[in-house]
């Protein structure tokens, strides 16, 4: 949990990059998991919890029929959202995977919105009732997810909650679960309200502080 807790700080210090009217916060995934439905009958009976996976390693989507590796695999994802005042306008919103191999060039990939809880569980993975949005398989995917995300942002959400489906049969894909810029990430770029922005700053500065890190403005 240790690396959770970093991801957490890193994620609230990356806030810090106000634009000219603006100001994005690049969340990287704290929750990764992949839920397998073995007999394909809608019920995800395994979860792996690949959120502290080692230095380099991958997770994966898809749906495999036949060979000896079948499951419907999805993945689940969540991402601390709540450096974000309540309430502000999102201007873009991006959710980025880095695939390494797989069927990528073929499906399609569905990223399925939920309020997220910091919890990984079977239930996240048939939580498909919101399509947050959708792109062709590349192996870079980003999928616009603004208005889920602005939606989110208006209720208050601490964390975002992605259910990743691969929208075609017998493909499986693998995509980067590393603790670098690779890993699953959400770059949301918000208008801060007059006044809870000026609040956001100020409880920035006294977490840097707090951590004796000190990163000075120019
Ligand atoms: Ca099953
Ligand atoms: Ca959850």
């Amino acid at each position: 949990m240790k690396r959770a807790l970093w991801l957490v700080v890193v994620s609230a210090l990356l806030c810090a990059a106000p634009g000219a009217h603006g100001a994005t916060l690049t969340s990287f995934a704290v929750l990764i998991g992949s839920a397998y439905d073995v007999e394909y009958d809608g019920i995800f009976e395994t979860l792996r919890d690949v959120s502290s996976a080692p230095e380099f390693s991958v997770a994966q989507v898809g749906r495999v029929i036949g060979g000896d590796n079948q499951a419907e695999r999805r993945t689940i994802l969540e991402f601390p959202i709540n450096g974000i005042p309540v309430g502000a306008p999102v201007t873009a919103a991006t959710l980025s995977m880095d695939f390494v191999s797989g069927s990528t060039e073929r499906g399609v990939y569905a990223a399925y919105g939920r309020v997220g809880d910091g919890l990984l569980s079977t239930a996240d993975a048939t939580a498909t009732a919101t399509l947050a949005g959708a792109q062709p398989g590349s192996y870079q995917l980003s999928i616009d997810v603004r208005a889920f995300v602005e939606d989110l942002v208006a209720g208050g959400a601490s964390w975002a909650g992605f259910t990743v489906v691969e929208w075609i049969d017998d493909v499986n894909s693998n995509f980067e679960v590393d603790f670098g810029p690779d890993r699953p990430k959400l770059t949301i770029d918000y208008v801060p309200e007059p006044g809870a922005g000026a609040g956001g700053a100020v409880a920035l500065a006294a977490l840097i502080a707090s951590i004796g890190g000190g990163r000075r403005n120019r």
